[in-house]
């Protein structure tokens, strides 16, 4: 799919969060696909026109921003294009929680993802987020299959073991860095490339391609690195310099 990506260049529209844009326009550009970043509801309908997919990132919204994600949601729920809603801090606060509910409850989302604290907060459970982190214990394929079963819709699970759940597939996925958790908006890149993917096809392969390239990716840049600095850089060049062949060299994923 990496190929097929590179040769249509999806358009991904990421209305996200003020902490990682520059981050998640150069990942997707070294992904090979095409980003714009939307903070304009008046625009929804012209940009989703010609988009692959819809990014919304809860990360930094405020009340008057809410408009701007429902009208968002609405278009691309209208065009059919898939929108990845990452919850970020879903736990944190009454803010967070009421919003994502609202975006959940109505309309439709192809993908959920976020860290275990706030997948795990949106099933219902006891909030246990610090601020956007997660610091919950619990085993990532419970909590995605627990809150799919909770909200029907496909969720993705992220910390050092990955884990899906989707009608169909249940999964976990383990490559990765632990150098991801000390940059800010490593979970909020790995949503627009999740994004990138789906544009291409709705499908659970395509969230597992998404995963362990990314990962992958980072397990690369890990090599050089000698910090969360360098890292950072790193794995934008190892995104754009991404092989299909570096799948098979290293991917590790678990169905069950
Ligand atoms: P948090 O704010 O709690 O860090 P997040 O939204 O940034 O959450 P993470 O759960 O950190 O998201 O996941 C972001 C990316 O980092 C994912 O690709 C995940 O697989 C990877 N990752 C996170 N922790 C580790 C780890 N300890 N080892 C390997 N990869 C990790
Ligand atoms: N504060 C609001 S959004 C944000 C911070 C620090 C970025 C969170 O990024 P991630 O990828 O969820 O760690
Ligand atoms: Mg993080
Ligand atoms: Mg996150």
């Amino acid at each position: 799919m990496i190929e097929q990506l590179r040769r249509e260049r999806p358009l991904v529209v990421c209305v996200t969060n003020d902490v990682v844009k520059p981050f998640t326009a150069n990942s997707l550009l070294s992904l090979g696909a095409s980003p714009i970043m939307s903070g304009e509801k008046s625009e929804a309908a012209d940009i989703l026109k010609h988009a692959g997919a819809l990014l919304l990132n809860i990360g930094t919204c405020t009340e008057d921003k809410i408009p701007l994600y429902e009208e968002m949601a609405r278009c691309a729920n209208e065009y059919n294009i898939p929108v990845v809603l990452d919850p970020v801090g879903y736990g944190a606060s009454a803010f967070r929680r009421n919003l994502t509910d609202k975006l959940l409850g109505e309309y439709d989302i192809a993908l959920v993802k976020g860290n275990a604290g706030e997948i795990h907060a949106l099933s219902g459970r006891e909030a246990v987020s610090k601020g956007v982190d997660s610091i919950i214990e619990g085993n990532t394929l419970d909590i995605a299959k627990d809150a799919h079963e909770v909200l029907n819709v496909p969720v993705l699970v992220t910390g050092e073991m990955d884990a899906y759940a989707d009608g169909k597939e249940k999964m976990t996925m383990h490559n990765g860095h632990k150098y991801l958790e000390v940059i800010t908006g490593s979970g909020c890149v790995l949503g627009a490339i999740t994004a990138a993917f789906l544009a291409l096809e709705n499908k659970s392969d395509s969230i597992a391609d998404a995963v362990s390239l990314y990962n992958i990716a980072a397990e690369k840049a890990a090599r050089s690195a000698t910090g969360p600095g360098t890292f950072a850089a790193k794995l934008i060049d190892e995104i754009y310099n991404f092989k299909t062949e570096d799948y098979n060299a290293r991917r590790v994923d678990v169905h069950e």
